[in-house]
């Protein structure tokens, strides 16, 4: 059977490089906005806290190491949440730039992404009246031609060198063929058991934000990996809570934050990334009576090293 906690491991996404600050007052974007908002995340039942970087005064998404250990070590100083940076970056950035944060910060948790991609953030350019920075509506136009590389030997190398940091994986998988990736490297001796997976549903360019799609998902998890594999699902827009909330009645995990989805309900931008932590708190006790995971249960349950390991 998948690994599953009685508890929820709940994560939660602040900034992300998806979003531009035009789209949201609320998007945090100063290293002090976002720490903030972790804080508030992990005091409302986040144990992960996932982490990008932006430019203080634009907003740009950046992979600046400075900006990165400032946040990681202002959310530890005030948490005992699990700090995990991106290594997904933004658009704008190499896979060498994207991964720097892993042995600079050397953290207990980094994402990384298991497929070459379309990453299609285009379409968001509609439902913005008047970009306020001039890089936003290029970023996004630009996707129109952009691919999100992540080769199986930028992946072979990447978990080299999470293993030699002591850094966990988690495996950001946005298609079906992302899961079997990891099974291949699972099958190669390069990625170690138990993995922890994050299907990431509903960005255009990877597999749709659809139930029938989760539950394919967590079947194609259960019968490649068994009991060496947990799973998380972020349901990318208004798929965030019903994804969510189906993937906690399935006994499994689940990521919220600002990063995927800015709003806390149906044409209400959420004004915090601790107001969406709230509410799938609410609803995994209302729908599946579990509560959220403490960090300390999370490191033991997907076997971290500790805070006092990292190095920020
Ligand atoms: N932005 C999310 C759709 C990463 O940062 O490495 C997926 C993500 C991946 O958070
Ligand atoms: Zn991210």
């Amino acid at each position: 059977m998948t690994r599953s906690m009685d508890d929820v491991v709940v994560a939660c996404a602040l900034t992300g490089a998806i979003h531009t600050p035009s789209m949201s007052e609320h998007l945090p974007v100063t290293p002090d906005e976002i720490i903030e908002e972790g804080i508030a995340a992990a005091e409302a039942g986040a144990s992960i806290i996932h982490i990008h970087v932006r430019d203080p005064e634009t907003g740009e998404p950046v992979s600046d190491l400075d900006l990165f250990r400032e946040v990681a070590s202002g959310i530890k100083s005030e948490t005992d949440a699990i700090v995990q940076p991106t290594t997904g970056g933004g658009m704008n950035q190499t896979v060498e730039e994207r991964m720097a944060v892993v042995p600079e910060l050397e953290p207990e948790m980094a994402s990384c992404n298991m497929g070459s991609m379309n990453f299609g953030l285009y379409p968001m350019i509609r439902g913005v009246e008047e970009f306020e920075y001039d890089w936003e509506e290029a970023y996004l136009d630009n996707t129109w031609d952009h691919i999100f590389p992540n080769t199986f030997e930028s992946l072979k190398t990447a978990f080299e060198m999470f293993d030699e940091h002591g850094t966990m994986p988690e495996l950001e998988c946005y298609d079906v063929g992302h899961i079997h990736n990891a099974k291949h490297f699972v099958d190669a001796g390069i990625l170690d058991t138990p993995i922890h997976l994050q299907f990431v549903m509903g960005i255009h360019g990877g597999i749709g934000a659809d139930q029938s799609h989760l539950q394919h998902m967590a079947e194609t998890v259960e019968r490649l990996f068994g009991d060496d594999a947990s799973w998380s699902v972020i349901g990318a827009g208004r798929m965030q809570f019903p994804l969510g909330t189906q993937a906690v009645s399935m006994g499994a995990n689940v990521r919220v934050g600002l990063e995927d989805n800015l709003y806390l309900e149906r044409g209400t931008l959420a004004e915090s990334n601790a107001e969406q932590v709230e509410k799938i708190v609410d609803l995994a006790w209302d729908v599946a009576g579990r509560e959220p995971a403490s960090p300390a249960q999370v490191r033991e349950f997907l076997g971290l090293k500790g805070q006092d390991a990292v190095n920020f």
